[in-house]
């Protein structure tokens, strides 16, 4: 097929998709899929963008009309891409009514989310609606909305009122039973609104999981003024990305509309959990044990990490004697292999990917990431050092001092909370027992399993320093 065809169906294409939360990582993977999938099969897929909090994004892409440059960063180089799928981007702060009304159209049938763990206003151990979030409170009071559940539950009411049917509701985080989540609080909202609403979209309403995967590391300001020299134009909009991707969905979609995704390489499947759980405990679950460890050892990123033999050689053992001893593998996979792949995507050092980016909002990501393969060890009665070391290391973190003395940039919504209690203690005993008495993390059963064999370990990390405690295990 000539590629002028392909191109003409991407940027002939009419918005279909509305996507909340427009960051580095949609550009990168689900933006870069569905446009593939428009270029291949057509389809009135183009995307109009929502950014819900500042307008950088928007004031970035506008130059170059929402087009953007795509930098794959493989071991032996790079390559370029131009998207072209996305149409426009809305500042919900600035024009809430614009974000509503694109989201009420009647040619949009797909709301995709990137809006973070902490994005979906719901309390991690319940997975239900955090009812009194701040923004929450702000949504029941107002019809313009400031949260992700307040946009999508008034814009289908807004469809529910004018006879449409609803959009399908398809998360793109890191979460587990992504779906449920986001069905969860749209319905827990709803019923607080108007119980009415709340049982058409239990009836009418789809909310597919899905497992995404691209390491896309923060665009940096040297990567924009790099390519610009070299390309000559405005690449504000810039993303850079690994070469690797997966996206698996599950098929369920209102009225089976959606763009040909499993033609570019989506797998469909009717259960995404075996994937998520491979993905969120490997991937991720090493990625923060890194994150935290590698930031206190003195490293920038993950790829500095996995340079340091001590750190390569924990979480090579992390993975094959604690997480895969908890884990079914998806159809197919094996995870020793899977395991050997996330090593290499890891070490590639083209990739820049700071452990204090993905150290960020760690009360939000420790229980998928971490807690659960805890969880089932104990149960199985494996032993865990690793994972007891990296909860240890995150309180170490949290603690907002790094062992050189200097101050750390803790960026989380517990951030004060956390600091605080790490402070009220003065022992590594005081100090575990304090954090792991925070009910939005911790589950009160496994906290009190935790508290020796952690307390232990944040003792070690505080009178050996990181890189010596990881040494020892
Ligand atoms: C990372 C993820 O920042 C983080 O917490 O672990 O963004 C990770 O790079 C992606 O999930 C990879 O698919």
């Amino acid at each position: 097929m000539p590629a002028d065809l392909e191109i003409e169906r991407v940027v002939n294409a009419k918005v279909g998709i509305v996507h909340l939360g427009l960051g580095a990582f949609y550009r990168a993977h689900g933006a870069i899929f569905i446009e593939e999938a428009v270029a291949r099969s057509g389809g009135d897929w183009a995307i109009a963008g929502v950014s819900l909090q500042s307008p950088t994004t928007r004031d970035r892409m506008a130059p170059r009309n929402f087009e953007y440059t795509a930098v794959e960063l493989g071991p032996d180089g790079e390559t370029r891409r131009d998207v072209r799928i996305i149409r426009d981007v809305l500042v919900a702060p600035e024009s809430p009514e614009a974000v509503l009304a694109a989201m009420a159209s009647p040619d949009v049938k797909i709301v995709t989310l990137t809006v973070t763990e902490k994005g979906y206003c719901h309390e991690p151990s319940t997975g239900r609606l955090n009812q009194s979030h701040p923004d929450i409170q702000k949504d029941l009071a107002n019809a313009l909305p400031v949260s992700a559940p307040g946009y999508l539950v008034r814009a289908l009411q807004r469809r529910f009122a004018a006879g449409l049917a609803p959009f399908t509701v398809m998360t793109c985080d890191n979460l587990p039973h992504n779906g449920k989540v986001v069905r969860g609080v749209v319905l827990d909202l709803a019923r607080l609104i108007d119980p009415a609403l709340a049982d058409w979209i239990e009836r009418e309403g789809r909310f597919p999981s899905t497992m995404v995967d691209r390491i896309v590391p923060a665009t940096k300001p040297e990567d924009i003024e790099r390519l610009s020299a070299v390309t000559g134009r405005n690449e504000d909009g810039l993303v850079v990305h690994e070469p690797f991707r997966q996206w698996v969905v599950e098929d369920d979609f209102v009225g089976g509309e959606r763009p040909d995704l499993g033609a570019v390489g989506v797998e469909l499947v009717s259960d995404v959990a075996v994937y998520e759980h491979m993905k969120l405990r490997m991937l991720n679950g090493a990625h923060s044990s890194l994150a935290y460890l590698g930031y206190l050892s003195g490293h920038k990123t993950i790829a500095d990490t996995m340079a340091d033999e001590a750190l390569a050689g924990f979480v090579t053992r992390l993975w094959s004697e604690e997480i895969i001893p908890a884990l079914t593998p998806p159809p197919g996979v094996d995870l020793a292999g899977y395991a050997a792949a996330l090593k290499a995507r890891f070490a590639n050092t083209g990739i820049r990917h700071l452990t204090w980016q993905i150290a960020m909002d760690g009360s939000q990501k420790l229980p998928q990431r971490i807690l659960s393969t805890l969880g089932e060890n104990l149960k199985a009665g494996r032993s865990s050092p690793r994972l007891m070391l990296a909860v240890a290391a995150w309180m170490r973190y949290v603690g907002g001092v790094d062992e050189a003395g200097a101050p750390i940039e803790v960026k989380d919504p517990l951030a004060a909370r956390l600091r605080e209690l790490f402070d009220s203690a003065a022992t590594a005993e005081g100090k575990a027992a304090a954090l792991l008495g925070v009910r939005e993390i911790f589950d009160p059963a496994l906290a009190s399993q935790l508290q020796a064999p952690v307390a232990e370990a944040l003792g070690l990390l505080l009178s050996q320093g990181a890189r010596k405690s990881v040494q020892s295990l």
